[in-house]
């Protein structure tokens, strides 16, 4: 299956993508403030393209539990200078995490070629024309509610059932906006309005959505689950993040959105040689 953005091509499978976190933020929930100055963001998104990252994602605003919208002056402010500068120095692809259409359409003039919609286009219809209209590529991840209010009482009848479905729809629905499905990758947003236990049941039957014929991306990288799970510390989470890497390739996972990309990249190439030996 082949995966577009801009004028990268991937065909999968394939050995599993690492896509970088730069979060240009001063509240991400695991580096908030580390990166906020653009100069250190951008030594930062160098660094990891260094440790092997197949990817960059740049964000300017927070998602983690509790977040406030960001005004959109200022996410431009601070992932702007971020993506243009990067994109003069690294050849990977950059992506920009953000649901904000004018925010996209900018980050994607400055050299970004992919958009990561953690609303899948919820909170504004112009961003899937902002992304056809580009030949962006396109992450479509699944949230119940907004980073606000989405921890407060996550409720699902069948939580694998309803963003499978939730998959299809939105599939169908970006086809008839201009982004046909080779464009796009799924993710079923583990910690965005999920519970410990509904992240541990997506996470088991992750296979189950390549029925969808596309990559799947996951982003687990320190989130507060592996906390529930083990007691560590936010900082002390990359064995659990590992062990969830290393299982999702096992899975058919494609892409794995981390902030420890040296780390993540050994185990996912050692991974790799056992499922091929
Ligand atoms: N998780 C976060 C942010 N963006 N995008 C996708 N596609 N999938 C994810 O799982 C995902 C995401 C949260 O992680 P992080 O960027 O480290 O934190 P914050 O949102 O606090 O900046």
């Amino acid at each position: 299956m082949l995966w577009e953005a801009g004028p990268h091509r991937w065909e999968f499978p394939r050995r599993t993508l690492v896509m970088g976190i730069v979060n240009v933020t001063p509240d991400s929930f695991a580096d908030g403030g580390r990166y906020f100055d653009p100069e250190r963001a951008v030594a930062h998104g160098l660094e990891l393209a260094a440790q092997g990252a197949d990817l960059l994602d740049v964000g300017g605003e927070s998602t983690r539990p509790g977040a406030e919208p960001v005004p959109l002056e200022e996410e431009l402010r601070r992932v702007l200078p971020v993506i243009r500068s990067l994109a003069r120095q690294v050849r990977i692809p950059i992506s920009v995490d953000t649901v904000k259409p004018e925010v996209a359409a900018e980050a994607l003039a400055a050299g970004a070629c992919i958009v990561n919609d953690v609303a899948a286009n919820r909170s504004d219809p112009t961003l899937w024309r902002v992304v056809a209209e580009a030949r962006a590529g396109y992450v479509c991840m699944h949230m119940q509610g907004c980073p606000r209010t989405m921890q407060q009482r996550p409720t699902y009848r069948d939580v694998v059932a309803e963003v499978s479905a939730f998959f299809g729809e939105r599939l169908e629905r970006l086809a008839g906006a201009g982004v046909p499905p080779q464009r796009v990758v799924l993710d079923v947003g583990i910690g965005f309005g999920k519970t410990c236990e509904h992240n541990l049941q997506l996470l088991r039957e992750l296979a189950s959505f390549t029925r969808w014929g596309r990559p799947l991306l996951l982003g687990v990288s320190r989130k507060s689950f592996l906390g529930v799970l083990t007691g560590a510390a936010v900082a002390d989470r990359l064995p659990g993040s590992l062990a969830c890497a290393v299982w999702a390739v096992t899975r058919g996972v494609a892409i794995l959105r981390v902030h420890d990309v040296a780390e993540t990249v050994q185990a996912v190439r050692v991974i790799e040689a056992v499922l091929k030996a």
